[in-house]
C-alpha cells in the first residue's frame, strides 16, 4: 500500500518509523514495573532514542486487560517529569494518554504527539485540545476501558467494523477542528480483539489506511509488540504462553511484515531488532517497486509495495 505522508512536526526519514515504548507503570501489559521511577524511565527513553527510536512513547496508565484506572493526578505525577526530561534532550516524545488534562500538561512539557488509545472516546475534550494545539493525533480503535474490553471482542466482520468505527471517530475529531493531515490511525491490536481479529487487521492495513473507502490515505500505526496473541501463538506444547519478553522475535517479524506492507510506524518495546526489521522491509519495498507489475502478481508485502508504484495494481492482483 502507499504509505500516507506522516503528520507535520515529527521525524520523516522516508521509512516506517520506530516508536519506542516507556511505560511508567507498575503493571503495564508487558514491561510493567521496569521503568516506574522517573530517573529509570528517562534513562530508558534516552537509550531507546540512542538505539534508533524515532519517537519515544511515554505512558502512565496501564491498558492491560482487566486493569483499573488511576487518577489524573497520579498519571500526571508519573509522566510529566519523564516527558520534561526527554524533551529537554530534544527527543521526540509522544504521550500515551486518554485524558485531555494529561495531554495538555504533556504538550506543555514538550511532547509532540498525542497517542490516545480511546480515539477521543474516553475524554470528549481530547479532540478539541489536539485541534487547538495543532499536534499529530493517534486515533486508535477502542471499545471500552480495560476492565470491559475483552467481552466486547465480538465482530461479524472485524475489518469492516473497525474501519467504520474508526471512521466515525475521525469524523468527530475532524468536526472538532483537527486537521486530517495530523491524524494517524491504529487498529488497536489486543484492545477488544481476539487473536483472529488481530491477524485479520494486520493483513488489511491497506483498507485501514483508507478506512475502507475514504479518499484520504491515513498513516497507520501498528502496536503488536509483546501482545498476548503473539505469546499464545508461540505457546509451549502444554499450552503455556510465551513470556512477554519471549515474544520479542515475533514482534520483529510483525514489524517487518507491517513495514513492508506500508505501515507508517511500529510501536515497540525493543528498538534495535525492530529498526533492523524496518531496514529490511524498506529494501524489500524498494525492490518490489523496482520489479513493478511482476512483483504485484505475487501475494504479500511485495504486491503491496509494488501497488504503491502502480496505482490499482494491488487491486488487480486481487489483494
Ligand atoms: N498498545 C498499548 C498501549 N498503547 N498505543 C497505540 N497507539 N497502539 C497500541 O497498540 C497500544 C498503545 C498496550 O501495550 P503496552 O502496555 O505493552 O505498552
Amino acid at each position: 500500500m502507499r504509505r500516507g505522508p506522516g503528520p507535520r512536526g515529527l521525524p520523516d526519514p522516508g521509512r516506517c518509523l520506530v516508536m519506542g515504548v516507556v511505560n511508567v507503570t507498575p503493571d503495564s501489559f508487558s514491561d510493567g514495573g521496569e521503568w516506574f521511577g522517573a530517573e529509570a524511565a528517562i534513562g530508558r527513553g534516552r537509550k531507546l532514542a540512542a538505539q534508533g527510536a524515532d519517537i519515544v512513547d511515554v505512558g502512565g496508565e496501564s491498558t492491560r486487560p482487566g486493569a483499573q484506572r488511576i487518577t489524573a493526578d497520579e498519571e500526571l505525577r508519573r509522566v510529566i517529569p519523564v516527558i520534561t526530561g526527554l524533551a529537554r534532550e530534544n527527543i521526540p516524545v509522544s504521550v500515551d494518554t486518554m485524558r485531555a488534562e494529561v495531554a495538555a500538561a504533556a504538550l506543555d512539557a514538550g511532547a509532540r504527539l498525542v497517542n490516545d488509545v480511546s480515539g477521543g472516546l474516553a475524554d470528549p475534550d481530547m479532540p478539541r485540545l489536539v485541534a487547538q494545539a495543532a499536534v499529530p493525533y493517534v486515533v486508535m480503535h477502542w471499545r471500552g476501558h480495560s476492565h470491559q474490553m475483552q467481552e466486547r471482542a465480538v465482530y461479524a466482520d472485524v475489518v469492516r467494523e473497525v474501519c467504520e468505527e474508526l471512521r466515525r471517530r475521525i469524523d468527530v475529531v475532524i468536526a472538532e477542528g483537527v486537521d486530517p493531515s495530523m491524524i494517524v490511525v491504529d487498529p488497536g491490536l489486543g484492545f477488544a480483539k481476539l487473536a483472529e481479529h488481530n491477524w485479520a487487521l494486520l493483513v488489511n492495513l491497506d483498507r485501514l489506511s483508507r478506512l475502507d473507502g475514504a479518499d484520504h490515505v491515513f498513516p497507520v500505526l501498528v502496536g503488536a509488540s509483546r501482545k498476548r496473541f503473539l505469546g499464545r501463538l508461540l505457546a509451549a506444547p502444554d499450552g503455556t504462553p510465551r513470556s512477554f519478553a519471549g515474544s520479542d522475535d515475533a514482534t520483529v517479524a510483525v514489524t517487518a511484515l507491517a513495514a513492508a506492507a506500508g505501515a507508517w510506524c511500529a510501536r515497540v518495546h525493543q528498538v534495535p531488532a525492530n529498526s533492523d526489521a524496518v531496514g529490511v522491509a524498506e529494501a524489500w519495498r524498494a525492490a518490489a517497486r523496482e520489479a513493478g507489475p511482476a512483483a504485484a502478481g505475487e501475494a504479500g508485502p511485495a504486491a503491496a509495495a509494488a501497488g504503491e508504484a502502480r496505482p490499482g495494481a494491488a487491486r488487480e492482483a486481487g489483494s
